[in-house]
């Protein structure tokens, strides 16, 4: 978002022109701006998702300032910038690297009166990424049997997981050191394997003994799972017969989709131009090491200044969004898209139904459009990584009153009770 002064609002720079920007208003930040505040129509208004990013000099990498504080921020990196660096670029890591068709956010101090950073001197700007001690170093990773230090756990470059995403996955968490619904995401995987006519070279049995290993070599009682099968090492050449020894892969970490802070705020999101698999294409049903639609969309929403985007399926329906399903609440009713609108069948999802109805609500799985979404009492997302979080705006539409609501909550504080049972 190259943002300048004299920009009219609803524009963004796209490809080194100013372009109308029909679904957020350009983010005009300027040194006087208040925190979580944003220019719209010619107006400050209150921004309570994707505040200004307001970026300095000395902020680490991956940080983000949110409600005053700097925030970690998984999602994406720091946006630094400054005068000499070209369009298209962006600071990560300690480097200047290619940015997608962005970028180049013109932002400027904390709030405070200070000189922006896009005409600081290059010398006040750190040009390596801030020695950081990285509390997971020593964790290890299980692959194939042996669990190697992290910086050891390598795979093959002429892996056709790494070469065309040929491969599945899964995505869990551990509570108290009982992993959540264990059984259905080894189902899943399998499934997921199966239909790609990928052999899992352990059992099931196996695997369950080898993540419960991973997460006691690691001292892990609350943390996140990654599973990843992979085709092997083989040709160059899509063809998978020309592969061996499937790589299978168990990571064991913390996870922090978003800041804490939109937990209890809830989050802001667009629509994403990107579809979700067409089912007749790639099964949505897949967890499948190729997140490439599902990615074009998140780099759509935080181009947007969102966390999260809504994806809709070939029919224009509803389907979820990037990493999560999606539920809307009207008139008590709780309403989310069924299997067939291609959708990834949350294991999350299905736990919150069982909740919802064991708590007297009515669960109905309907197609919907996004005019339904516009006019939901209240919107959530589920998902083993965000669990259940709250969306109080999309498309710049408020959700019911613009804050979580009670049926929201009230299942949210359900879920992470009966998670830990
Ligand atoms: N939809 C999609 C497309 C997903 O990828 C969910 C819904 C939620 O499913 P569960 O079973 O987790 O309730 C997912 C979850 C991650 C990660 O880092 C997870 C997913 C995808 C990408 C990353 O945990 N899948």
């Amino acid at each position: 978002m190259l943002v300048d002064a004299e920009q009219p609002p609803n524009t963004q720079w796209f490809g080194g022109k100013l372009t109308p920007c029909s679904v957020r208003p350009a983010l005009l930040v300027d040194a006087k701006q208040p925190p979580n505040t944003q220019w719209f129509g010619g107006k400050l208004t209150p921004c309570s998702i994707s505040p200004a990013l307001l970026v300095d000099a000395k902020q680490p990498p991956n940080t983000q300032w949110f409600g005053g504080k700097l925030t970690p921020c998984s999602v994406r990196p720091a946006l630094l910038v400054d005068a000499e660096q070209p369009p298209n670029t962006q600071w990560f890591g300690g480097k200047m690297i290619q940015s997608l068709p962005q970028l180049a956010s013109l932002t400027r101090g904390d709030g405070s009166p200070e000189v922006p950073l896009s005409i600081q001197s290059p010398t006040t700007r750190p040009t390596t990424a801030p020695a950081k001690p990285d509390s997971t170093a020593g964790f290890k990773i299980w692959i194939n049997g042996t669990l190697f230090d992290k910086q050891d756990a390598k795979v093959s470059v002429y892996d056709h997981g790494l070469l065309y995403g040929d491969g599945v996955f899964e995505g869990l968490r551990s509570y108290g050191g009982k992993v959540f619904r264990l059984d259905r995401h080894l189902e899943r995987l399998w499934n997921s394997a199966k239909a790609i006519l990928l052999e899992i070279p352990i059992t099931r049995a196996e695997m369950a003994k080898a993540i419960d290993e991973t997460l006691k070599a690691n001292g892990l009682d609350d943390g996140y799972i990654r599973l990843i099968v992979t085709r092997g090492a083989g040709t160059l050449g899509l063809d998978p017969n020309r592969t061996s020894n499937p790589q299978v892969i168990i990571i064991t970490d913390y996870i922090a989709v978003y800041p804490e802070e939109l937990y209890s705020a809830g989050l802001e999101i667009i629509t994403s131009s990107s579809l979700r698999n067409h089912p007749a294409a790639l099964s949505p049903r897949i967890k499948s090491l190729n997140y490439l639609n599902n990615i074009l969309a998140k780099i759509e929403a935080t181009q947007a200044g969102c966390l999260e985007a809504l994806m809709l399926n070939h029919k224009g329906e509803v389907a979820e969004c990037t990493a999560d399903n999606i539920f809307l609440i009207k008139e008590g009713v709780l309403l989310t898209p069924p299997t067939d609108a291609g959708i990834l069948e949350g294991i999350t999802r299905e736990a919150v139904i069982e909740l919802a109805r064991s708590s007297g609500y009515e669960v109905r799985e309907v197609a919907l459009t996004r005019h339904d979404v516009y006019i939901a009492d209240e919107v959530f997302l589920t998902g083993t990584a965000v669990e259940v979080i709250a969306v109080v705006k999309i498309d710049s539409r408020k959700i019911g009153n613009g804050s979580p609501g009670p049926i929201t909550r009230e299942l949210k504080e359900k879920f992470h009770a009966f998670a830990r049972k």
